[in-house]
C-alpha cells in the first residue's frame, strides 16, 4: 500500500503524475497548507522539513515500511521499485538524476519565490528581477538541452515528470519567462498530452 502526502502544488503534482504513469493505485493524504497541515505533529512525523510532498510505502521490497520525503528521492524511490523511468545503468542513470536534482535545486525554488515575488503587492522589485533572471537562465538551460532532443534525459523519464509542474506554474503565472524558449514549448506540449500527466496535474479530481 502507497501512503501519499500531498497538496495541489507544483511539487505536490510530480507523485501523482508518475503514479499515473506506472497505473499504480495509493491512497491519497491531502495536507492542507493553507490550514498549515504541513507543521502539525503527525505529519512531522512523517516529513520532518514541513513540506509536501511525502510518502509512505507499507510493502517496501523486504516487505518493510519505508517512509520517504522531498519529490526528488519519491520519484527515484518509486522508479527504482517500478524498474521505470530510471534507467538501471551508466551513464543514463546519472544523466537522469542529474537533471532530477537540477530541477529541485534550481526551477523548483527559483521559479517559486519568482511567482511569490511577483504577486506581491507592492512589489520588492530588487527580490524580483533577482528571481526572475535566474529562472529565465534556468528555462535558457532546459531549452538548449530539448533543441536536438525529445525529453530531458535519454527516453521519457522522471527527469521531465520532475520539470513539468514547475514550467507549467510558469506558463501560467509569469509566462514572460518562457518567450523565445521554443524547444521547452514543444516539450510542454507533448507533456501536456500525456494521458498520464492529464491525470496527475489534476489529481483528486
Ligand atoms: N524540495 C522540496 C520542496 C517542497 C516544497 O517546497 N513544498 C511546498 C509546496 S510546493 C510546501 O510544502 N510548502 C509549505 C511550507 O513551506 O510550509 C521537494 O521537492 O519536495
Amino acid at each position: 500500500m502507497l501512503d501519499l502526502y500531498t497538496w495541489h502544488t507544483p511539487n505536490g503534482k510530480k507523485v501523482p503524475i508518475l503514479l499515473a504513469e506506472l497505473g499504480w493505485s495509493y491512497e491519497l493524504h491531502l495536507v492542507n497548507l493553507a490550514a498549515n497541515d504541513q507543521k502539525k505533529p503527525e505529519y512531522l512525523a512523517i516529513n520532518p522539513n514541513g513540506k509536501i510532498p511525502a510518502l509512505v510505502d507499507t510493502e517496501g521490497a523486504r516487505g518493510e515500511l519505508v517512509v520517504v520525503f522531498e519529490s526528488g528521492a519519491i520519484l527515484q524511490y518509486l522508479a527504482n521499485k517500478a524498474g521505470r523511468f530510471l534507467p538501471k545503468e551508466e551513464p543514463g542513470r546519472a544523466e537522469v538524476l542529474s537533471w532530477v536534482y537540477w530541477q529541485v535545486g534550481g526551477p523548483g525554488p527559483f521559479f517559486g519565490q519568482m511567482i511569490a515575488f511577483g504577486r506581491q503587492e507592492p512589489r520588492n522589485v530588487a527580490a524580483f528581477e533577482k528571481f526572475f533572471g535566474e529562472s529565465k537562465r534556468l528555462v535558457g538551460v532546459l531549452d538548449a538541452r530539448l533543441r536536438d532532443r525529445e525529453w530531458v534525459a535519454g527516453t521519457y523519464s522522471i527527469a521531465d515528470i520532475i520539470s513539468y509542474p514547475w514550467f507549467a506554474a510558469v506558463a501560467e503565472f509569469q509566462p514572460k519567462v518562457l518567450e523565445g524558449a521554443d524547444a521547452v514549448g514543444q516539450w510542454m506540449s507533448r507533456m501536456a498530452a500525456r494521458p498520464a500527466v492529464k491525470q496527475g496535474m489534476d489529481f483528486g479530481h
